[in-house]
């Protein structure tokens, strides 16, 4: 046989094995090439039973996503299942890497399924807007019990071997893949054991247990279509009938599969893979092999990027001034993963085992040998020159040394050492342990290695690296300060903040802006105002309302008072009539007459400027696709994934559209509403922000 699928009988056994990678993806190949041997293996008299296993990597990882919103071809994969299924000879999955989506749901076809102590299996359809589209909302529950079923199929979550066994989805764990899997077929045989096929089994529930897990998703499941037609799906299994659950899946796997959510988690799903790509560094690029960090700054943000260091068992050496800044460091950071061991989420031993990773100092003569060095003190350019100065005369000269600046130039801090290749930006984000996006900025003088293990390190902290320009906010925050801009003008014009903070929620980002801001801290944002009003154009539009909510001492939850008021205790925003006070009467020092704004000029106030800001960002090469941006926007800022993120949620409106609206703001609401050119551009040329760079 040619193509992805081959077999060889081992004996008795035909071992047929599904060659694609990268994952063994079930393409038309693999499909039509499994159908074919099953049946020749079948109609073979030398065979007594069969393997199916995946060459290189892994076992099948599922469908082929790429094949998803394109014209099928080759067999069904339901033709393929119920070949193997009511095959008369027994069949075995032989796992190892993962059997994941649809290779999971072969696997639950076969008779049996056997594994290495390292494989995982799962359906994580959710994950992707769609559901498990070939029968495995209708044979997991019948394993597992529909309660497991559930919370593993609207969780997309994996399992490991042994706890898979336990669960009753893996029948036989052994260390060696292929002859393990072969002597497992050969007892099998021997004992004469029936091709069990799970479609027999019973699936029962009480009703009650659907509505009970509707509600425990609901909040993290809150935008999402896919989930709720997961447990859809589920109910229907415990209809009785299999043929009629199965149907059902089919349903609403082709609701689920042709929704605009689908479409953009899909996007997401190959966008957080694409931004590891950087052209001019290629894939070969020599990387650094960091063994040891250092962390310069026991603050928030220093203790958090520890944390992720210690987090992926890397040795990690905070550096402060004295030691009282570094107790206090270390006892935030012995805080957190205390709450963490608190909440059954974390071993004790684990978090004793992190911590003994974390060692202190206040002498840089003990960074001398690390591998790299983040800086995450204050953000005040002139202290951050003078430690990449002082790291420039201490640290070895192959080490990367890193700034975990928010917004300042990282070709300054490059400056003010003797090694600027070596420096580069890692910006984190707020909790730094916790948010999965690192922007890694590249300096004008960053080396391809530079970037490659800035990027390297990223992922090996369990971050998502996207790298950007060294312009003023990067990208993200570039993008954000826009937003937020707008945000205060609608304040002026008519909204009020919990008018503004109900739109952007409802569009599925965690928080609105000015619920965020309170959570956060107003005074950070206040600071940087006065320390830069110098630089504000006078002919730009500025709303002084923030200003004036600080100068009254609130800034948020942490003094009880910001845009809105916190009882004791509570985090609860509630408005407040100070602050709805203060606009008004900042809207008559306008000389502005309020107006009732309506919820979808707010939304796109707010949304259009990230489009905005995006193109212009594209245009000036501060980020190399619009799907960086996209995963900047998801990963960093809560955007819903949902909606692809900011440039795919333009281009599923249509640019045209977009451009329009943004063109009747510049004339009624002012400058900052110039159309960037890009955007203009892709319009003439009938394109979208996906066509760019292409
Ligand atoms: N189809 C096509 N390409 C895939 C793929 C897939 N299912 N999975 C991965 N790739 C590509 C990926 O884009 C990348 O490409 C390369 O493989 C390595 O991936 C009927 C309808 C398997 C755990 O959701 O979770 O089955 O960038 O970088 O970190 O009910 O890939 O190299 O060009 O992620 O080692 C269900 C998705 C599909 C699994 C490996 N299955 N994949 O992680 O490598 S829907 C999934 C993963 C379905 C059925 C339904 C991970 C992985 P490139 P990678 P990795």
């Amino acid at each position: 046989m040619s193509g992805p699928i081959s077999w060889e009988k081992r004996g008795e056994i035909a071992v047929i094995t599904v060659d694609n990678p990268p994952v063994n993806a079930l393409s038309a190949g693999v499909r039509d090439g499994l159908l074919a041997a099953v049946t020749e293996a079948g109609e073979d008299a030398g065979v007594k039973a069969m393997i199916i296993l995946g060459a290189k990597r892994t076992f099948i990882a599922g469908a082929d996503i790429r094949e998803f919103g394109k014209p099928r071809t080759g067999a069904p994969l339901l033709d393929v299942n119920n070949k193997i299924e009511f095959s008369d000879k027994p069949v075995v999955a032989a796992i190892h890497g993962t059997a994941l989506g649809g290779g999971l749901e072969v696997a639950l076809c076969c008779h049996y399924r056997y594994a290495v102590p390292s494989a995982q299996v799962g359906l994580p359809e959710v994950k992707l807007g769609l559901i498990p589209g070939a029968g495995g909302t209708q044979r997991l529950p019948r394993l597992v019990g529909v309660e497991k079923a559930l919370q593993l199929i609207t969780s997309g979550d994996f399992v490991r071997a042994g706890a898979a066994k336990e669960l009753g989805i893996v029948d036989e764990v052994g260390e060696d893949l292929v002859e393990g899997a072969i002597a497992y077929a050969e007892r099998l045989v021997a004992e004469g054991a029936s091709a069990k096929r799970i479609r027999d089994l019973p699936c029962t529930a009480d009703a009650a247990v659907f509505e009970t897990f509707r509600k425990a998703i609901a909040r993290r499941s809150r935008g999402f279509k896919a989930p709720w037609a997961c447990i859809d799906a589920v109910e229907a299994a415990t209809k009785g009938n299999f043929e009629a659950g199965y149907a059902e899946e089919q349903r609403l796997f082709k609701d689920v599969h042709d929704s605009p959510e689908s479409a953009a988690q899909r996007h997401v799903f190959f966008a957080e893979r694409e931004v590891a790509k950087i052209p001019d560094v290629p894939r070969e690029t020599p990387v650094k092999d960091v063994k040891r960090a250092a962390v310069i700054g026991a603050g928030t943000m220093g203790g958090g990027i520890a944390m992720n260091f210690a987090n992926a068992g890397i040795p990690v050496v905070i550096l402060e001034l004295d030691q009282a800044a570094l107790d206090r460091g270390l006892a935030i950071v012995r805080g957190n993963y205390q709450a963490t061991v608190d909440k059954g989420r974390l071993a004790q031993a684990r978090m004793d085992e992190r911590m003994a990773l974390i060692s202190t100092t206040t002498d840089y003569a003990d960074i001398a040998d690390v591998d790299i060095v983040i800086e995450a003190v204050f953000e005040e350019m002139e202290i951050k020159k003078q430690i990449f100065a002082k790291l420039s005369e201490v640290v070895n000269r192959d080490a990367v040394l890193a700034s975990n600046t928010s917004t300042l130039d990282i070709d300054q801090m490059a400056d003010a050492t003797d090694r600027p290749g070596q420096v580069i930006g890692m910006h984190f984000f707020s909790p730094a342990n916790v948010m999965r996006l690192l922007e890694v900025v590249r300096g004008g003088a960053s080396t391809p290695k530079t970037i490659a293990t800035a990027m390297a390190v990223g992922r090996r902290l369990g971050k998502i690296s996207v790298l950007v320009g060294n312009c003023h906010g990067f990208v993200g925050n570039r993008m954000l300060h826009g937003y937020s801009r707008q945000a205060g003008f609608l304040l002026e014009e008519g909204a009020m903040p919990e008018q503004i903070d109900k739109v952007i929620y409802d569009f599925g980002l965690p928080m609105g802006p000015f619920t965020m801001g309170d959570m956060a801290g107003l005074d950070v944002g206040w600071r940087i105002r006065k320390a830069t009003a110098h630089e504000r154009s006078s002919n730009m539009r500025y709303s002084t309302i923030a200003d004036q909510i600080c100068e009254l001492g609130r800034f948020g939850q942490k003094t009880q008072a910001g845009w809105y008021r916190y009882e004791d205790g509570s985090r609860a925003p509630v408005p407040d009539p100070i602050v709805a006070e203060i606009i008004e009467k900042a809207s008559a020092e306008q000389g502005i007459e309020r107006r009732d704004v309506a919820d979808q000029e707010v939304l796109e106030r707010c949304m259009y400027q990230l489009v905005n800001i995006g193109a212009q960002l594209l245009d000036e090469g501060m980020a190399l696709r619009a799907l960086d941006i996209d995963v900047i926007y998801i990963a960093g800022y809560g955007f819903p994934a949902y909606r692809g993120g900011p440039m795919f949620w333009a281009d599923s409106i249509g640019l045209d559209k977009v451009l329009a609206t943004i063109k009747r703001f510049h004339e009624e609401v002012g400058e900052e509403w110039r159309p960037a050119p890009l955007l203009e551009r892709l319009v003439a040329e009938g394109k979208s922000f996906a066509d760019f760079g292409k």
